[in-house]
């Protein structure tokens, strides 16, 4: 008897309405859901559902280490739940006892490819509750410049590109058909209805070669780029004045002297922290509002109150851009004057764009500033919370289920690297792994000694791997979740089984995709029952918070109590939702232009053009772009990209996935290959300053000759169609992360310059 049943596919970011048919208790097929809004259509890695869930290499008991960490075989034996449970309370109870709950680390895996979006607010409520300010979690390389740096500008992240409805696309470091196949279908449907695109990468891939432009710039240079296009726009007319005008922090005084805001107290007025604009009509921060009438306010002047000599901040920042002349943008990028122009055409034209970043604009040693120059770029185009534009409808509401008030008194200060990088991620408890491996390894600045691993693979998928294995061996507590056994799990000394997604519930609020995704709420039923023995990770974290008297935390061990505390703000019960598995549309409208009622979440209230933020950490209030210095030795850059076939480090061992890529390629122009006497398919060592690695030549027409771009993740056999393991570290490696250069980072974020590293190839002979 085979039934179907409505759920959604939580592996990656897109998180795909489908229909799973189940035969006999059995998972037999994933199929699409055209009725669900992000369920057009499935990808490759949707339609392996089966494979992944039957595949012989899923762990399915509870395992614990007998051999010394250094043995080649951990010597892992099964244990019972109790048993594994058990001794990872008390493992985590004595690490808290003798070096308090910071020398505990965390890491979460990537809820953007992986499943663990189904439990992770209630594992970051566990981590929260248990009082570990260290969560390493991957954002700093991955959606941290998209999510949180675009706040630097207007106040919160990127927003929903609505695509389907722009006049003009810009897909810029993003591949949405390789990475978020609702939102590729969203690009489609504007298309069809005539909007213009615009592709930045250096890669021919996804919608580059459908492009009305595509800029195809040196890696890294994201910044000079967007700095050259806002300066066109600029130059001539061509941005939203009345949007600047209005909204942006654009038409304030900015000191030359001081590069502070000119204030009431620098003129002696009784308002000493107003702001002025250059006909000194006095701007209230604190409310967001103009004292004086602000009609017929200058954007673009200079003035010198009381011979203060001062300059809008709309004139310093088209100051900034101007020095973004074409031709020293195709200096700088390798982009065309005439493609330039071109797209600042298109830009200038449209009536609403709608744009969106992600890692190939992230993953760079100027990430931050390069956000900022995206969102300012945006900003001219008027396309701020916009039909067409980009969209900040909520959604639906949940209840917050790990604020960071969780943490205990004195906890959050001691979360690594806020020091360093007061405006990272660390304000939120994220942490780069290698700050917690110092920790670990020196006792810099406190000692840790456990770490718990929800899923995740440090190893291959975070730089440094080296680094990471000593670390990990050092550890004198690691617990690891995962569904296989991993180069990161075979350190750990308790490794429990979890379930993959079809095996468990799964609630989200918001598919956004779409604006009308925006609006649905489903909570995924499990399709079919656990294998064997493994467990959900929010039933596991249920449990361990009993164990750690943390029990009224987690709603007495009842994981339904904690839906229902969670959907309390939403009007819609947790039985609702159970007997609706293809999940509700609430009602409810979209409201657009909110800063109209709201303003900005920045400190003036305004779209801001200059950061005083950013300038109080030392980094440049305008956008900014400094070409890197050349690198002896480095002839190429080395850039990166996913693959449809996987998700990160995961994946190598389902057949018909590892068929469409069989081998961990590096993407090279035909011209720089030949110059170097490298043939399709050859075996290649990448050398950088920081370490080597291997992979295969692919050669591809039109990729930037200048640089190369490699596969993260490769490390896992394919045993049914005999495929080899590569080694996650050490000679004859892939892992492109033994690559990746702890100097070339993001001051700001902490995250590595993985998509522009100096770097050469050679043939492996
Ligand atoms: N199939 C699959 N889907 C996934 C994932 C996965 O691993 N596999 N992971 C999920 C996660 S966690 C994430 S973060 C997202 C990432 O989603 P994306 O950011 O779309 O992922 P990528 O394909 O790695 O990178 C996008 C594009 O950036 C380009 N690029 C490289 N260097 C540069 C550069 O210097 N400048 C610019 N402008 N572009 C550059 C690449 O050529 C690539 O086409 O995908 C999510 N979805
Ligand atoms: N060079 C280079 N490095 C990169 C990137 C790049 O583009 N280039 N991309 C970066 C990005 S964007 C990201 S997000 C990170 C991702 O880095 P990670 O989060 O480490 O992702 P993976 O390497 O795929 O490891 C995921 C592990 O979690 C397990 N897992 C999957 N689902 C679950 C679950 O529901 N519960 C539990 N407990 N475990 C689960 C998987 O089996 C797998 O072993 O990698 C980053 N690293
Ligand atoms: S695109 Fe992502 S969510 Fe959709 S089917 Fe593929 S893996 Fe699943
Ligand atoms: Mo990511």
């Amino acid at each position: 008897m085979s039934q179907t049943v409505a759920a959604f596919c939580a592996q990656c970011r897109s998180r795909c309405g489908v229909v799973a048919t189940v035969e006999g208790g059995r998972l037999i097929q994933v199929a699409a859901d055209p009725a669900h809004p992000s369920g057009a259509k499935i990808c490759p890695k949707g339609r392996a559902a089966p494979e992944m869930v039957y595949a012989p290499e899923r762990l399915l008991k509870p395992l614990r280490r007998t051999a010394p960490k250094g043995a080649a075989d951990p010597g892992w034996q099964e244990i019972s739940w109790e048993a594994a449970l058990a001794a990872t309370a008390e493992g985590l109870a004595r690490t808290r006892d003798r070096l308090g709950a910071e020398g505990v680390a965390f890491a979460v895996t990537t809820p953007s490819g992986t499943a663990i979006s189904d439990a992770i607010v209630w594992i970051e409520r566990f981590i929260r509750g248990f009082g570990g300010p260290n969560i390493i979690y991957a954002t700093e390389l991955c959606n941290w410049h998209k999510d949180y740096a675009p706040a630097f500008t207007h106040g919160a992240g990127i927003g929903l590109p609505d695509f389907a409805h722009s006049d003009c696309i810009l897909l810029w470091g993003f591949n949405p058909l390789a990475t978020w196949l609702a939102q590729a279908g969203e690009v489609q449907r504007g298309l069809r209805a005539g909007a213009k695109l615009i592709v930045v990468d250096p890669r021919p891939a996804g919608f580059a070669r459908r492009a009305d432009a595509w800029l195809r710039l040196r890696p890294g240079s994201d910044a000079a780029l967007a700095l050259g296009l806002a300066n066109l726009l600029i130059q001539a007319g061509r941005f939203d004045r009345d949007f600047m005008t209005r909204w942006s922090s654009g038409p304030l005084l900015v000191r030359d002297d001081n590069g502070r805001f000119l204030r009431g107290a620098d003129l002696g007025l009784a308002e000493a922290e107003v702001l002025l604009s250059a006909d000194l009509r006095r701007y209230d921060p604190a409310a967001g509002r103009w004292l004086d009438d602000p009609s017929g306010i200058a954007l673009d002047a200079a003035a010198a109150p009381r011979g203060i000599a001062c300059r809008t901040a709309f004139r310093r920042y088209a100051g900034r851009c101007a020095d973004f002349t074409p031709e020293r943008v195709q200096a700088l990028t390798d982009v065309t004057p005439e493609a330039l122009v071109q797209a600042a055409e298109l830009l200038g034209a449209a009536k609403a764009v709608a744009h969106y970043h992600w890692t190939g604009l992230g993953q760079h040693a100027q990430a931050t500033q390069a956000s900022r120059a995206v969102a300012l770029l945006h900003a001219l185009t008027g396309s701020h919370d916009v039909p067409g534009g980009n969209l900040y409808q909520p959604a639906p509401p949940l209840a917050e289920m790990a604020p960071l008030s969780l943490l205990p008194p004195g906890q959050g200060a001691k979360t690594l690297g806020l020091a360093e990088r007061p405006l990272g991620p660390g304000r939120n408890g994220w942490v780069l792994a290698r700050d917690v491996w110092r920790a670990v390894l020196e006792a810099q600045p406190y000692k840790i000694g456990a770490l718990v691993g929800f899923g995740g693979n440090l190893v291959v998928s975070h730089p440094e791997g080296g680094l990471t294995e000593r670390a990990l061996a050092a550890l004198d507590f690691h617990v690891q979740l995962d569904s296989v056994m991993t180069p990161t799990a075979r350190f750990a000394d308790i490794v429990l089984p979890v379930t993959t997604g079809w095996e468990r519930e799964g609630l989200r609020a918001g598919f956004d995709c779409s604006l009308a995704g925006q609006f649905h709420v489903q909570l995924k039923p499990a399709v079919i029952p656990p294998l064997g023995q493994a467990r959900d990770d929010r039933a596991i974290v249920f449990e361990l918070a009993r164990r750690l008297g943390l029990g009224d935390l987690f709603f007495g061990g009842d994981g339904d109590a904690g839906y229902r505390a969670q959907l309390a703000p939403l009007g819609v019960t947790l039985e609702q939702l159970r007997a609706a598995p293809e999940g509700l549309r609430l009602p409810g409208e979209a409201v657009y232009r909110r800063h109209e009622a709201d303003g900005f979440a920045t400190p003036t209230k305004r779209l801001e053009v200059w950061s005083e933020a950013l300038a109080a950490v030392g980094q440049d209030p305008l956008p900014a772009y400094a070409a890197p210095a050349a690198c002896d030795g480095f002839d190429l850059l080395l850039s990166g990209a996913k693959s449809v076939a996987y998700c990160h480090s995961q994946h190598r061992h389902i057949p018909a996935l590892r068929k469409l890529q069989p081998e961990p390629a590096l993407e090279i122009n035909p011209k720089t290959a030949e110059a170097r006497g490298i043939a399709e398919g050859q075996r290649l060592r990448v050398v950088t300053a920081a370490g080597a690695f291997e992979a295969v030549a692919k050669l591809t027409p039109g990729l930037h000759p200048g640089s190369v771009v490699g596969q993260h993740g490769w490390w896992q056999a394919c045993d049914q169609l005999g495929m080899p393991a590569w080694p996650a570290t050490g000679e004859g490696s892939a892992n492109v992360n033994l690559g990746a250069s702890g100097t070339l980072r993001d001051p700001v974020s902490g995250g590595f310059a993985l998509r522009s590293t100096p770097c050469r190839v050679e043939p492996v002979t």
